[in-house]
């Protein structure tokens, strides 16, 4: 008990000293942004961060001022005799947002300390606030606005942002120096190995929010699963010590109110409409919903839908769907980048419905938010992850909190979005007590932020000693709504031909996803589907899955992996792989293969005749 209560402190002291707590739904908010060209300085001993005693120059407080040698000084040398041993206005430039490793050939293979400065105008407005937002840096980002130190994250695939009100110079002109530093470290999340690149840098886009004093900090409209014309909703207005009035507004259901907060700026609320469309992948139907508090006005465009559970089955909008699905990495198989934009989403999503899927398993961290954004108006469904993946440190109170904020931060921001239907705390995680207490304090810390969604994780499969068949009863599947399995019988080990006759055990009554499941082929090598590495042998392989798949018990639906080819640090031989996983149906440089149209043409005759 003591020690539970000990992580949970450590969790809301990771919060407050970290990032302001987060504004939602900055997407649709007016903003500046600062993306486009930073200056940068390369830092693997980390120079401008330690002393020669490694003491760092942040920690020294007004009265040791390190002068002109910390880096996020920005500090030029003011006469021909001082020396000052950098210049960022004289560095080079990246663009932002990037990984470093594709944006510089020479930092492809670089790990550990880059520093990145822009200058920015920006006039303070009477009563307002203003927030520096980062959609994402990988991993662990220290921000400093006018040479102060405005605040750390950790994690590098989640949003956050800061108040820099009090940090802004009177005269506009202003500078903001992130030290991002990507090593890697056996305590983080993801730990030492994991089978994608380590892309760093400032991956996201970054973003100046003004707000007035009073504004919507967050809110939450959700469908009751068990009223489905009934919404509950939740507001919270920062800046407010009485009692305030909001106007809410769904113009298409002629509804609006007048709702009032508490004197701490919170209300909760429901409202039933009989005509209340709701949202599906076939017709993803998305209100407007305006929220209005003294100067403030936000929008937003949200989709009303249940997810849930009975009888080994996921129903959606209480009716039995079957989800056709792929896995999918944030990265960009014409160049091997990572993906940040609107147009690269919208290309996922094209590959998606060529594919004739209604599912995507965003593997193996939260990706960005344009995804579940389009999601939500493509008519996707989405299972987001984070990235607790292999072998995490389970016994480490502070690897846990970091877990829990990251998860915390993709539910903060995504909470809104009727697309994301399953919260996946791990990826292929060993067996042991340790492990699944770790990953059950996961299932709590959703429970607790989003009681909307389904929650799961990538577990294993083991192989019955005498009969051969294969096992799931990973004691995590009690704690999980659905009980999701990566298998790759026909690839790492296994005869495809056999896939037909395997015994399925699932120790649970639950639905089940098969997360993954797959084999590598190099775009456009043809051999026999004997040779492994051709395309043949893929599509075979993947012809030989979905002839046997639905001998699985309680099958929901799978998300073969994986989409696109993806850059991997493990995938060294050489005129094959070149360092990029091939698993992919889509070859590096946007190439369809074979197997693509193996599984389009499944999922379309599914679609076609669904009781088949
Ligand atoms: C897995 C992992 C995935 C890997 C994949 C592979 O089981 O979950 O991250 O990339 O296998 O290609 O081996």
């Amino acid at each position: 008990m003591k020690k539970l209560f000990f992580i949970f402190t450590l969790w809301l002291m990771a919060y407050s000293l970290h990032a302001t707590p987060l504004l939602h739904n900055v997407f649709n908010r007016q903003a500046v942004s600062l993306n486009g060209k930073w200056h940068y300085i390369v830092d693997p001993y980390e120079n401008g961060y330690y002393n020669y005693r490694r003491s760092a120059y942040d920690t020294w407080g007004p009265n040791l001022n390190p002068g002109v040698t910390a880096y996020f000084q920005n500090a030029k040398a003011r006469d021909k005799s001082e020396r000052c041993e950098y210049n960022f206005e004289k560095a080079e430039t990246m663009t932002i947002p990037s990984s470093w490793s594709t944006q510089e050939e020479k930092l492809f293979w670089y790990e550990g300390v880059v520093w990145f400065q822009r200058n920015f105008k920006h006039v303070k407005k009477e009563a307002h606030r203003t927030y520096l937002y980062f959609g994402a840096v990988n991993y662990e980002a220290h921000v400093y606005v006018n040479g102060k130190k405005v605040g750390i994250h950790i994690g590098g695939f989640t949003p956050f942002n800061f108040d820099i009100t009090d940090f802004l110079n009177e005269n506009g002109e202003n500078f903001v120096i992130v030290k991002v530093d990507n090593s890697r470290k056996a305590e983080a999340v993801p730990t030492l190995s994991t089978d994608w690149w380590n892309h760093g840098g400032i991956t996201r886009e970054v973003k100046l929010i003004d707000v007035p004093e009073v504004h919507i900090k967050d809110y939450r409209f959700k469908l009751d699963n068990k009223d489905l014309n009934q919404v509950l909703a939740e507001i919270k207005v920062n800046g407010v010590n009485k009692a305030t009035a909001v106007e809410v507004a769904i113009p298409a259901l002629k509804w609006k109110e007048t709702i009032n907060t508490n004197a701490e700026g919170f209300a909760s609320f429901t409202f039933k409409n009989k005509k209340l469309k709701l949202w599906t992948p076939e017709e993803p139907h998305l209100y407007e919903v305006s929220l209005k508090v003294g100067q403030d006005q936000l929008r937003d465009k949200i989709g009303f839908r249940s997810i849930t559970t009975r009888d080994g089955q996921i129903l959606l909008n209480g009716s039995p769907y079957q989800l056709k699905g792929i896995s999918v990495h944030e990265e960009n198989p014409i160049g091997g980048r990572r993906n940040y934009s609107e147009t690269d989403a919208r290309q996922i999503f094209q590959w998606a419905k060529d594919l004739n899927a209604n599912f995507l398993r965003l593997a193996h961290y939260p990706h960005n938010e344009y995804m579940p954004r389009l999601a939500d108006e493509l008519g996707f469904l989405l299972w987001e992850e984070i990235p607790v993946y292999w072998t995490i440190q389970w016994e480490n109170p502070e690897t846990l909190a970091n877990a829990q904020q990251q998860l915390s931060e993709v539910i903060f921001r995504d909470k809104n979005r009727a697309s994301v239907i399953i919260w996946s705390v791990a990826n292929e995680t060993p067996v042991s007590d340790e492990r699944t207490k770790f990953l059950t304090n996961l299932t709590k810390t959703v429970r607790t932020l989003d009681d909307s969604r389904l929650i799961s994780a990538a577990m294993e499969v083991s192989q019955h000693h005498s009969s051969g068949a294969k096992v799931i009863d990973d004691p995590f599947g009690e704690v999980v709504d659905i009980i999701s399995f990566n298998q790759y019988h026909g690839w790492y080990g296994g005869d495809i031909d056999d896939f037909k006759d395997i015994k399925w055990q699932i120790k649970y009554n639950k639905p089940v996803i098969v997360s993954e499941w797959g084999g590598g082929a190099l775009a456009g090598y043809h051999a026999d589907a004997e040779t492994i590495w051709s395309e043949e042998f893929q599509a075979n392989l993947y012809k030989k899955t979905l002839e046997g798949i639905d001998n699985i018990p309680n099958l929901a639906g799978f998300t073969p992996w994986v989409l696109c080819d993806f850059r991997s640090p493990r995938r060294p031989l050489a005129d094959i792989q070149d360092m990029w996983n091939r698993k992919g149906i889509i070859g590096e440089g946007g190439l369809k293969k074979q197997a693509f149209y193996i599984l389009s043409n499944y999922y379309k005759a599914k679609t076609d005749n669904p009781s088949q």
